[in-house]
């Protein structure tokens, strides 16, 4: 559409450098890795990448946690790799987007290691340091990765506080000295070429005053509260001021407690914040905390609904069914057994490739990953399981087995086993020892095999994005659910000038007979996740819809 801005119609992929591609055997992803793959990326469709963190880092939270922000991660390479992958990225059209993780840093940042030292160490402020209260913690904040949010340090007997691992201490907003230190980071990046941020749980960058204790009801759901802090839009609109007004890029805020009344706050074009944020509410639709709940059909589409509402005229959104915290979509959304797997991965990646808004695939959707068959507790890395095994399961709260079974559909390592390129051993990841380990099923669900295969997920999604890119209705297009209570079918059409069309998902096993809502009828079929399937008859009124059938038509 002449005169959208870029970031309306780009297609993005999150790369989780640790587990894309590892060239020299480490069994760790790295930056040589990626550049490796552009030609596969490129092929697909795909023309950004965000790339999750790829800075000095010593893992406590795989890379979220930085001791450098202008270092490269040394298992991932050197500059001179960024540099090279940001240059090939260029020679064919692509752009890169990096990871922005500004509300904490690692305790091993040179900052935090001086701001430690004594209450009167110029980086004293770059932290929040508090008092104690009667002997424990100065109030009841709860971690996101288990235990109190305040860490008692004893060279001065002061807590520190840290909304995720005590390895990853907040960063203090308050101070202009940080707040400035953050935009030159930003700078250093923008300077060398790349094209935006994903920002790391921004909205929690601004503390409440006072820091008082959060009520009782509050306390399985810190996140509203740490993302309500009164200075946040004030921080945002100074970013943006100060850097991003100055380059053409791109944000993408990831929005953890960020209701559906508040986020236009951030992204109305006409404030000056952010470009589009990630809602939760989708991927978290079947869940609270680490429990796993059902889910229903119309809950989804109305979801879908609320997140169009919020972007408006003004604003815009981002698209997305998974990423590096989520379970893997086709498990989470589809029908992850061997004979509905593909169908059901297409029809969600029709589904998430129409909406009104920049979507952001995830490695390895494009091939139907699936969730990782997890035993037994020591099959995980990730430090929040670690933390929340201590506080529900050691604690006697909850019993291990039913810990467990909830994690096995909603843990985080879920998508960050390694890309399964082929079926070479460790499917073709690494010729070592992978840092977590591949999934069994690589023998079926491979790169490789998919990218031979025109009927296959992959060709899907590179059909799919061929024609969004040709059909600017699908991009821009007004968003209109016409059954909102159908619990089997999702239909929508998106509408832009006199160009109409209508999306049909079915999302069971059963074949349904669809009479089209409001008299509408077929001109022609744009687009089906069977390649084999008949076209319906113009004019049809209506549809018999095989199991997971996902089919773009023209009206
Ligand atoms: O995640 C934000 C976040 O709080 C959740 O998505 C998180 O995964 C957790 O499940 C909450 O219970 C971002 C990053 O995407 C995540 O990988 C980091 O661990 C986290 O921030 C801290 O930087
Ligand atoms: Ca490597």
């Amino acid at each position: 559409r002449p005169g959208a801005p870029w970031w309306k119609e780009a297609v993005v992929y999150q790369v989780y450098p640790r587990s894309f591609n590892d060239t020299n055997g480490d069994g760790i992803g790295d930056l040589n890795g990626i550049t490796a793959k552009l030609d596969y990326l490129k092929t697909l469709g795909v023309d950004t990448i965000w790339l999750s963190p790829h800075f000095d880092s010593p893992n406590a939270d795989n890379g979220y946690d930085i001791r450098d922000y202008r270092k490269v991660m040394s298992e991932f390479g050197n500059m001179d790799d960024f540099e090279r992958l940001l240059a090939e990225m260029k020679k064919r059209d692509m752009r890169l987007i990096i990871d922005l993780v500004v509300n904490h840093s690692s305790d091993e940042h040179r900052w935090f290691v001086e701001s430690r030292q004594s209450k009167d160490n110029p980086y004293r402020d770059y932290y929040i340091w508090r008092d104690g209260k009667d002997g424990a913690a100065p109030n009841n904040y709860p971690s996101f990765f288990g235990g109190s949010a305040w860490k008692k340090d004893e060279a001065t007997g002061q807590y520190y506080l840290h909304y995720f691992a005590d390895k990853q201490p907040d960063l203090n907003w308050e101070n202009p000295k940080v707040r400035a230190e953050v935009h030159d980071i930003m700078r250093f990046w923008l300077d060398k070429g790349v094209s935006g941020f994903r920002m790391d749980v921004i909205p929690f960058i601004s503390k409440q005053d006072g820091l008082p204790d959060l009520r009782p009801e509050a306390l399985a759901h810190p996140e509203f509260v740490y993302a309500n802090g009164p200075r946040i839009h004030e921080y945002l609109q100074e970013m943006n001021r100060e850097v991003l007004s100055r380059y053409d890029a791109m944000t993408v805020g990831e929005a953890f407690g960020i209701t559906f009344e508040q986020a236009p706050l951030f992204t109305d074009a006409r404030r000056h914040e952010l470009n589009m944020i990630f809602h939760f509410d989708l991927v978290r639709l079947d869940r609270d905390g680490w429990r796993k709940k059902d889910w229903t059909l119309p809950e989804l589409k109305a979801t879908y609904a609320r997140i169009d509402h919020t972007g408006g005229k003004h604003g815009w959104n981002a698209s997305f069914l998974g990423n590096h915290d989520n379970p893997r979509a086709v498990s989470h959304f589809g029908d992850d057994s061997p004979e509905w797997r593909a169908a059901s991965a297409k029809a969600l990646a029709t589904m998430m490739l129409t909406q009104r808004a920049t979507p952001f695939l995830y490695q390895g959707d494009e091939l139907g990953m699936t969730n990782y068959p997890f035993r037994s507790i020591e099959d995980y890395d990730d430090v929040e399981v670690k933390g929340q095994w201590h506080d529900f399961v050691e604690s006697g709260k909850v019993s291990a087995d039913e810990y467990l079974a909830h994690l096995r559909q909603t843990s985080r390592d879920n998508a960050r086993t390694p890309m399964q390129w082929s079926d070479a051993p460790n499917g073709g990841f690494t010729t070592g020892k992978p840092w977590l380990a591949v999934n069994p099923n690589y023998g079926q669900i491979n790169a490789a095999s998919q990218v031979e295969d025109p009927g296959s997920i992959y060709h899907h999604y590179r059909r799919l994005l061929e024609v969004r890119r040709q059909i600017p209705a699908l991009i821009h297009g007004q968003f209109r659910d016409l059954d909102p209570a159908n619990p089997k079918v999702f239909a929508y059409t998106r509408t832009l000038d006199d160009k109409r069309y209508l999306v049909l998902i079915n999302f069971t096993r059963e074949t349904i007979a669809y009479d089209l809502p409001e008299g509408l009828r077929i001109a022609a079929t744009l687009l089906d996740n069977d390649v084999a399937r008949q076209s319906v008859q113009p004019d049809a009124a209506s549809v018999s819809l095989q199991p997971w059938q996902a089919t773009i038509y023209q009206l």
